[in-house]
């Protein structure tokens, strides 16, 4: 046990509702629960384990109160939650009396905190214990929810615990180096080290995903002016969110509106249109589209197919040379109802492909294109639903992988340290340095991996991860 004192808060927000939960927790939540509240049966002290009493908080209410005994609660220590009818009178009433009785109000995060200090979760879970409250998506909630199960941090634990065996390796070597042999096979370390190597890297390129679906995955709406990407905003949205016109230019500053599909969270942005353009406010609305584009995870590049092919082969280079290779660019075809029947669509796509000759889809990650943009029209809602398919498809889903996904900026950047500490470790072998350097790189990345789950940590670190927790949590 780390703490002394008994602290509380309110656990649910206060406000209109059914009931509200105060919770306590610390040695003396028993005592303080018995001086508070007159229980029907017995007292709270009297409590072994798990239990649920009725009581009246004398004059003020009726309670149920959830018994917890150390180490059986969410943060090991004695512990008890009020169950009170939610009225903030009552609430306050209830905190102000338990104030008074000595507890402690807790800090932001402090019950997760104990929780993390007792041993009852690890610092990636506790962690996770946030991620999970802020989740608002399917897939938010599903990576959430894997990390607060501790399948995330067993994966950290055994990457560590190869680093730990192949340290030991050279441990091994520095030991009898006096007799100057060379006792470990630097060939099994090099293998052991490539494939923490490749394990380290894969898990920082998960944060990509991992990021974007926690925080909402953005994708960049942009074309030329009058192409019909604010409508596509609104009809994706369902709502009248941008303004529509057909004047060119409308849309000046960028409109940013977010939308569950399929479970997880995207972060549509409509832009201004991209053209050359004399007026000031426009240039610099023409600067944040590019801003998005370049940023976004998924580009969907609209063109207009009233426009003549070369104009929108002009906005399909214009794209291609500001995205990079780990963005997605979709192109939509819209304004399709006006092309008549489809034949005549996919004949100007082919003159369009023709007149792009030297497209490399290879230059960007092209999701679902074959040199073939997606036929829509936005105004008549047709071809959303291939539109929606092939954002499904750039792979920010579920079914993406099973393996741990980083979303921790934290966890990014101790994989970044680790990942650079066993590049140096890499080069070392290479050049046959002295094992003692290696094994200098090695400790560095198993005390950058343990700081994840928190194998060591320091006061200053636990006290930034919980203050941006809410306080009762
Ligand atoms: N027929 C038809 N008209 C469309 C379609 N999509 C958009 N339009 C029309 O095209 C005009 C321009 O639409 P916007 O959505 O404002 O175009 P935009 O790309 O946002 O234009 P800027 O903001 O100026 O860059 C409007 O008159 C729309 O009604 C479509 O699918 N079919
Ligand atoms: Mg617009």
């Amino acid at each position: 046990m780390f703490n002394q004192d008994t602290i509380y808060a309110p656990a649910t927000p206060v406000g209109s509702g059914a009931v509200s939960v105060i919770r306590i927790s610390g040695p003396s939540s028993l005592e303080f629960v018995d001086k508070l509240v007159s229980f029907r049966k017995g007292k709270a002290v009297e409590s072994k384990g798990y239990e649920i009493k009725f009581g009246e908080i004398p004059g003020l209410d009726e309670v149920l109160v959830s018994l917890y005994r150390a180490p059986h609660s969410y943060t090991g220590e004695d512990a008890a939650e009020i169950s009170c009818h939610a009225s903030a009178y009552v609430v306050g009433e209830i905190l102000q009396r338990l104030g008074e009785l000595g507890c402690r109000m807790a800090d932001p995060g402090e019950f997760t905190r104990r929780a993390y200090l007792n041993g009852k979760m690890d610092l990636a879970q506790a962690e996770a214990v946030a991620d999970l409250i802020a989740a608002d998506s399917q897939a938010a909630h599903k990576l959430a929810f894997s990390q607060l199960k501790g399948g995330y941090s067993e994966e950290f634990r055994q990457l560590r615990a190869q680093l730990v065996e192949l340290a030991s390796l050279v441990e091994l070597e520095l030991d009898f180096s006096e007799e100057e042999v060379e006792f470990a096979d630097r060939s099994k370390i090099s293998e052991l080290l490539d494939k923490a190597r490749v394990k380290v890297d894969s898990l920082k390129a998960s944060y990509k995903v991992g990021n974007a679906v926690k925080s909402g995955v953005p994708v960049a709406i942009v074309g030329a002016p009058n192409s019909g990407k604010s409508t596509l905003l609104n009809a994706l949205l369902g709502e009248d969110r941008a303004i529509v016109s057909d004047i060119p230019g409308t849309t000046r500053d960028t409109v940013e509106e977010t939308m569950v599909l399929e479970g997880v969270r995207y972060r549509f942005i409509d832009t201004a249109g991209l053209r050359e353009s004399s007026d000031t406010i426009e240039q610099l609305g023409i600067g944040r589209s590019l801003e998005k584009l370049r940023s976004a995870a998924i580009v969907i590049c609209v063109l207009d197919a009233c426009d003549s092919p070369s104009a929108r082969t002009e906005v399909v280079r214009q794209v291609l040379a500001e995205v990079s290779r780990d963005q997605k660019v979709i192109f939509a075809q819209n304004k399709c109802d006006l092309m008549g029947s489809s034949p005549g669509l996919v004949c100007d796509s082919a003159h369009f492909t023709h007149q792009a000759p030297d497209f490399d889809p290879s230059v960007c990650d092209l999701a679902g294109f074959t040199h073939q943009p997606i036929p829509i029209s936005a105004l008549k809602g047709e071809g959303l639903d291939d539109l929606r398919r092939a954002i499904g498809e750039c792979g920010f889903g579920l079914g993406s992988s099973d393996g741990a996904v980083v979303t921790s900026a934290r966890h990014y950047q101790a994989l970044c340290e680790a990942s650079s500490d066993l590049g140096a470790a890499s080069d070392a072998l290479k050049a046959k340095l002295p094992g003692d350097l290696l094994a200098e790189d090695l400790r560095s990345a198993i005390r950058a991996l343990g700081s994840i789950f928190g194998e060591i940590t320091s006061d200053e670190l636990l006290g930034e991860i919980f203050s941006k927790f809410c306080i009762g949590k």
